[in-house]
């Protein structure tokens, strides 16, 4: 089938980052996608060869040809539409697919579905543990008005049990994680990045500006254990840069300032570090993938709707006490000061423990159908 996936960047990177694993997933099943984004730069580094038409499947379009006639004109219809986030999707481009007789696309599909006009139309939700989730994946909502008026979206909400819409997981990543990296696959890894490992322990951080970051440094500093702190670029860097100027070694630990990572290096890191610092929602996915503890910086919400968030994908991850007494304090939601043992989770003794308390979770997770899975059974049901 044809997919139209349409991405708006609100800020960061998850946005694109999502949608992007969504489209190269769909296409990794023989499904074809035309992803139109706002803002498709941050590809060139997550995704190099995205936006040259490199990658089998998925053709990257910029957001306002969605409304360009003649391009549209010239496009075969497709059978599912998704909009990211709650982005609608350009009026001109449903009126167009609503004006126009829809042709039957040999290349495209094996029989012609029985409505010809109307597509799927899928609302693809941000991804949450909360009990709403379950209630509301799968609500249709009728179009009351403008060209498509009678027609209906689905909303799709992807989550972590088997009544939620579940989780981006392309197809092979559950044999490849049996794999775990050994030494020399890490220090060949490491050296194409040009950090230069010994052997100490290795951390990635990926973040916003959590505001227990200068006691972590400050623990890592003053520990007898080395350690090795990956800083990717953009907002972590900044933060880290914020509490210790150009200084690259500070006591225990030495930090390499990584650039802009493919996401598979990305994904790539997260499996060879020893803990992973990850924000938002796309590299917590991948974190859980990548088997390791990990803390999560939640995207914060004006609303403070995150907390909430957190806390309920805590209990889903059945997080010990102490685990999540440093989530609150990473995120800023412990009332200051912080005790200091806020921290303790982080002892590489604790961490033994907490890697395998994750695994239970991690399983059932890797088991459950995943989201792309799910779209493609309800696209067939639907079209
Ligand atoms: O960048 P984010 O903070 O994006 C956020 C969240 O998705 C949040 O939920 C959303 O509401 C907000 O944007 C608008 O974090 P996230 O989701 O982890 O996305 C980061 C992406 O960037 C992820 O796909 C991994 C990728 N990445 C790389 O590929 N290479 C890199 O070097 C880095 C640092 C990130």
């Amino acid at each position: 089938m044809l997919w139209d996936i349409f991405c708006r960047v609100v800020d960061n990177f998850g946005d694109i980052g999502v949608c992007w694993r969504l489209s190269t997933d769909l296409a990794a099943r023989g499904q074809e996608v035309r992803l139109w984004v706002d803002d498709a730069s941050a590809l060139r580094w997550m995704a190099p060869g995205a936006l040259e038409s490199q990658w089998p499947g998925v053709r990257v379009l910029p957001w306002d040809q969605s409304s360009h006639l003649e391009t549209l004109a010239a496009m075969p219809a497709a059978a599912c539409w998704i909009e990211a986030f709650g982005c609608d999707i350009p009026q001109a481009f449903v009126a167009h697919r609503a004006q126009s007789p829809v042709p039957h696309d040999p290349a495209h599909a094996a029989a012609p579905p029985p409505d010809l006009q109307r597509p799927v139309w899928i609302n693809l939700e941000y991804l949450s543990a909360e009990p709403y989730v379950e209630r509301c994946h799968g609500l249709q909502s009728p179009v009351s008005h403008g060209p498509a008026k009678g027609w209906s979206k689905t909303f799709f909400y992807p989550g972590f049990t088997a009544k939620t819409g579940g989780l981006l997981r392309e197809p092979g990543l559950a044999d490849q994680l049996q794999i775990e990296p050994d030494a020399t696959a890490r220090e060949a890894f490491f050296n194409a990045l040009g950090v230069p490992w010994q052997g100490e322990q290795l951390l990635s951080l990926f973040c916003y500006e959590p505001p227990l970051l200068p006691a972590l440094l400050e623990q890592l500093a003053a520990s007898p254990q080395p350690t090795r702190l990956l800083v990717t670029q953009g907002r972590a860097a900044q933060a880290v840069h914020a509490v210790l100027g150009t200084q690259q070694q500070r006591g225990s630990v030495a930090i390499d300032y990584l650039p802009y990572l493919s996401q598979t290096d990305f994904d790539r890191l997260l499996r060879a570090c020893d803990l992973n610092f990850v924000r938002g929602e796309d590299s917590v996915l991948r974190a859980l993938w990548a088997g390791k503890p990990f803390v999560w910086h939640i995207y914060p919400q004006q609303d403070m709707a995150h907390a909430a968030k957190l806390e309920a994908f805590m209990e889903q991850m059945h997080f010990s006490a102490a685990v999540r007494t440093l989530h609150r304090a990473w995120n800023g939601l412990l009332a200051t000061p912080v005790p200091a043992s806020a921290l303790e989770a982080l002892q590489p003794t604790a961490r033994v423990q907490w890697q395998s308390d994750l695994r239970p979770a991690r399983t059932r997770l890797l088991e459950m159908d995943d989201l792309s899975t799910q779209l493609l059974q309800f696209a067939m049901e639907n079209r």
